[in-house]
């Protein structure tokens, strides 16, 4: 089934009259990756594309090839001779769906992720929950219809491969990531790039954010678990973006002695976010069970109409008027044998 969706996808790939690519609606290095790598395979084969992006593309992801062809003008999709989108690392369907409306038409929706909560909202969906990154899937695509991978979507898709599994440190590295790794070098990927923009991009006020964030960790042994949070007030004052801080919740998974970990922050829309990260548990259930989505092992999901209050030293979700301790708001109980 795997392989016949990817010849199935080759084909409906370079019979396309007007493709448009679209990366997740959170650009991350997966999304961009892979939505790149797609690109330049499709550049190679003479067809050209157009890829849209939700959010302008930070600064660290520059060095991509071609990342300038990347357009955050949702006024492409107001073209009714566009007949293919193709959106990768994405399982919110809304946002397909409100981009896909704007065409007036009927283009054909392919969804390339590896997302377990993708609803498969494609028409043909290459959703394999097994990959650890869907720069995986890309590559898995590649090879399976035996195309000669560049330079560029070697580097494209390498970033992707890094960004997902945290340089290879995370519960998604498996054999296939390093496997997958290794023939990407092989072809020419650059190595020393994707690390740097993995790494050495954080400014002193994004660590000083880090650093609030470390002296508030609580530590619930009896279910091995470790919380902290962040106030809007600590992101503003420090003048960070959202992006600065994602890294946050992958840092501690790396270094803190638990087994799940969350990191809650108060969002700009006035809400809680709560990212969350696993060795053992399947958060991805506590994230559906509150209308968020991810993987078995890094989940995350948004609290509406919240924010972290600080209770006799003990920190607090705060919601409809009434306080509750973080282990009773995310309800630990019922997700933890407390
Ligand atoms: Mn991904």
């Amino acid at each position: 089934m795997e392989l016949l969706t990817h010849k199935r996808i080759y084909d409906l790939l370079l019979s396309a009259q007007n493709p448009v690519l679209v990366s997740d609606v959170r650009l991350d290095g997966d999304s961009l990756g892979s939505v790149l790598a797609m690109y330049h395979f499709l550049h190679q084969h003479g067809k050209p594309s157009r890829v849209y992006v939700a959010e302008a593309v930070p600064e660290q992801y520059q060095f991509l090839p071609d990342v300038h062809v990347c357009s955050t003008d949702a006024k492409i999709f107001d073209d009714s001779t566009i007949d293919l989108v193709v959106v990768f690392d994405c399982s919110e369907a809304e946002f397909v769906t409100s981009l896909v409306e704007r065409v007036d038409g009927n283009p054909m929706i392919i969804n390339i992720d590896h997302h377990k909560t993708n609803p498969k909202y494609g028409h043909v969906n290459q959703v394999l929950v097994d990959a650890p990154a869907t720069a995986e899937v890309v590559f898995r695509f590649l090879e399976a219809n035996n195309v000669v991978i560049t330079k560029h979507v070697s580097t494209c898709l390498l970033a992707g491969l890094c960004f997902d599994t945290n340089m290879f440190s995370n519960s998604a590295t498996n054999e296939r990531a390093l496997d997958t790794a290794s023939q990407l070098i092989l072809h020419g990927a650059r190595v020393q790039d994707v690390i740097r923009t993995m790494f050495q991009n954080r400014s002193v006020s994004a660590l000083h954010v880090w650093g609030a964030a470390l002296e508030r960790l609580t530590d619930h042994p009896e279910i091995r678990v470790m919380t902290t949070v962040l106030t809007r007030s600590d992101i503003e004052t420090h003048q960070v973006t959202d992006d600065e801080i994602d890294g946050l919740s992958n840092f501690l998974n790396l270094v803190a002695d638990t087994d799940t970990l969350f990191v809650l922050r108060e969002t700009k829309e006035g809400g809680v976010k709560v990212s969350m990260r696993s060795r053992t548990k399947d958060v991805s259930k506590i994230a559906s069970a509150h209308g968020g989505g991810g993987h078995a092992k890094a989940a995350g999901f948004t609290l509406p109409d919240a924010s972290l209050v600080e209770n006799e030293s003990v920190w607090c979700v705060s919601r409809e008027e009434r306080v509750h301790p973080i282990a009773h708001a995310l309800r630990f109980e019922e997700f933890f044998s407390v």
